[in-house]
């Protein structure tokens, strides 16, 4: 097998979706801390990172970038615990819900409410946007919530059990977790319940243990 490098800071949503993927399918992996926008990111990132974004990751001398890219090659190179469903229906429905975590969710969760609940200050070293936390909070996040509990199926998104759905949707959701905020269990009691089962699972709990590390560095 070659070796596989995957570059980025485990804070981004995207890149704990790949981190997430890489463990689920116990695929050993080294990695490289990248900061985007940074001045002093390596060499080998700024040359083959297109966008300059996080993640990319290397396989043996070949770069992939895009967290969704990254998980359908890991998909296609190791099936064996698959996370797209057999049903080819059920699998473009995982694949909706990647989309939807990489886009609404992660405007709200890590754009409007992470960045600036946790970010601002520590990182950016300025005051936070009010507005957006606002936003993120009275509007953004009850929409979520609301779709959310109309899909959820028992323990997952999925009635199959565990899929990408559930990957990208944990992935995501770890950053409205580091800024202290949950489902309201008694206006969405699907979502609340399955959100911290999903978060404090076997999967995802040991990686937001460490990223809880990092951010505490960051004072
Ligand atoms: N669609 C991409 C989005 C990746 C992305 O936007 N990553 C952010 C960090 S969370 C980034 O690198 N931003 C730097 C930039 O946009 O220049 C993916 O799924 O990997």
């Amino acid at each position: 097998m070659s070796k596989i490098t995957l570059y980025g800071v485990p804070v981004s949503p995207y890149v704990r979706k790949v981190r997430a993927a890489l463990v689920y399918k116990s695929i050993p992996f080294d990695e490289v801390f990248v900061i985007p926008g940074s001045p002093d990111q390596p060499e080998e990132f700024k040359a083959n990172s297109p966008l300059g974004k996080i993640p990319l990751l290397k396989v043996g001398e070949r770069f992939l970038s895009d967290s969704a890219v990254i998980c359908a090659w890991l998909e296609r190179e190791f099936p064996d615990k698959p996370l797209l469903p057999g049903d080819n229906f059920e699998a473009a429905r995982a694949l909706w819900f990647e989309e939807y975590a990489g886009s609404v969710m992660t405007t709200a969760m890590a754009g409007h409410l992470f960045a600036e609940v946790v970010l601002a200050k520590a990182v950016f070293k300025r005051e936070p946007i009010q507005s957006d936390i606002d936003k993120a909070l009275n509007e953004e996040l009850p929409a979520i919530f609301d779709y959310l509990e109309s899909q959820i199926s028992g323990d997952t998104l999925l009635g199959s059990g565990f899929s990408l759905a559930d990957l990208a949707v944990g992935a995501i959701s770890a950053a409205m977790l580091h800024a202290s905020h949950t489902a309201d269990p008694e206006k969405w009691p699907k979502t609340a319940s399955y959100l911290s089962n999903l978060l404090e699972g076997e999967l995802f709990s040991p990686l937001i243990e460490e990223e809880k590390q990092l951010l505490a560095s960051f004072g």
